[in-house]
């Protein structure tokens, strides 16, 4: 098929990565894991679930924003750009804006970067399905990867979308880093449509990320499953609990998993045996709320500028289109 790409990472690099950082976490006090290791085929798919609880307004706030905004997100760019999409997941957002593109452009170059293989290839074919003028250049990798991906093809014209607020699960400053190394692959026309979650009440929030149906839980258990079948583990999940927790001061949710009974588990992969206390927690998740004048700080310190704001009616959510500022060089020669 001459309109679908696919660029991944080698599996074997991958696996090796995952068995390092489980080791390295787990005999870290206190012990945490990286949730760039909850997207197997089956944690993407119960992030989709997340997506659509009720509990979960993200997915729901972005999506009338992009509902009300995309043609008019789309009018501010020349014909021919790129879409270039960090963690894209099911792209099922996504389609709102390449739909307004496609209305005024004939063709349109869409590149997903998501590290879920499964998920970059199912929602490819769906995509190219529905949209025959569309052509996909997946990226399966984690952000670094895609960050260089940008960095080889920085001269060609793109709006690069980072949405559903996954810039909340690096530490404010980390974030501000990254950000600047995406503005450098940034031309001065291209933009970047960053989604953003908003500070809002402790009840709120608490809830969207343990919901009723324990979707979530689900989701943050599933990592104790994926161990046990990447790595020979012996994680009985029945013995952990699912924690969300809104730590205020700093702005984020916290998601641990929770042992509930002092036990001791090997992980054959690893020649390790972990030994939990009762209530001893594995740190899973952190997920950042921004408030206005934050979202403010951290474009301005990754060299960015706010060309809109958007927010959906309840002003929940937001979604920024941000612009390369000039830099202090290219003032002079004007
Ligand atoms: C995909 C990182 C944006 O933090 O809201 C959802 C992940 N974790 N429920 C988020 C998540 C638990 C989600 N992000």
């Amino acid at each position: 098929m001459d309109r679908f790409c696919l660029i991944a990472a080698d599996s074997r690099d991958r696996h090796n990565a995952f068995a390092r950082d489980v080791k390295a976490g787990l005999l870290a006090r206190p012990k945490h894991l990286n949730c760039c290791y909850f997207y197997d085929a089956e944690g993407s798919a119960l992030f989709e679930a997340i997506c659509e609880l009720p509990e979960y307004y993200v997915t729901r706030a972005e999506r009338e924003i992009l509902q009300a905004h995309a043609g008019a997100i789309a009018d501010r760019f020349p014909q021919g750009v790129r879409l270039v999409e960090l963690g894209s997941g099911n792209s099922a957002k996504t389609r709102l804006l390449i739909a307004a593109f496609l209305q005024r452009q004939e063709h349109l170059q869409y590149v997903p970067i998501d590290i879920c293989r499964v998920v970059l290839q199912e929602s490819a074919r769906e995509l190219l399905r529905d949209y025959p003028k569309l052509e996909v250049v997946a990226v399966a990798a984690e952000y670094r990867e895609g960050l260089r991906h940008l960095r080889k093809e920085a001269e060609r014209p793109k709006l690069v979308l980072w949405l559903g607020s996954n810039v909340g699960n690096f530490d404010r400053g980390e974030a501000a880093e990254f950000l600047r190394q995406v503005r450098d692959t940034l031309g001065p026309d291209d933009r970047l449509l960053m989604g953003v979650d908003l500070r809002k009440e402790r009840r709120a929030l608490e809830s969207a990320y343990d919901d009723a149906q324990g979707v979530t839980a689900d989701f943050n258990l599933n990592l104790l499953t994926r161990i046990n079948r990447e790595l020979g583990g012996h994680f009985d999940r029945n013995r952990f609990r699912h924690r969300a927790v809104y730590n205020e001061s700093v702005g984020r949710i916290e998601m641990y998993l929770v042992s509930t009974c002092a036990h001791t588990v090997r992980i054959d992969a690893l020649d390790l045996e972990v030994a939990f206390a009762a209530d001893e927690a594995i740190h899973t998740e952190n997920s950042y709320k921004y408030s206005l004048a934050e979202i403010d700080a951290l474009a301005h310190a990754a060299g960015l500028v706010t060309e809109a704001q958007l927010f959906d009616g309840d002003r929940r959510f937001s979604v920024n289109l941000l612009a390369p500022a000039r830099s202090p060089d290219a003032l002079r020669c004007d």
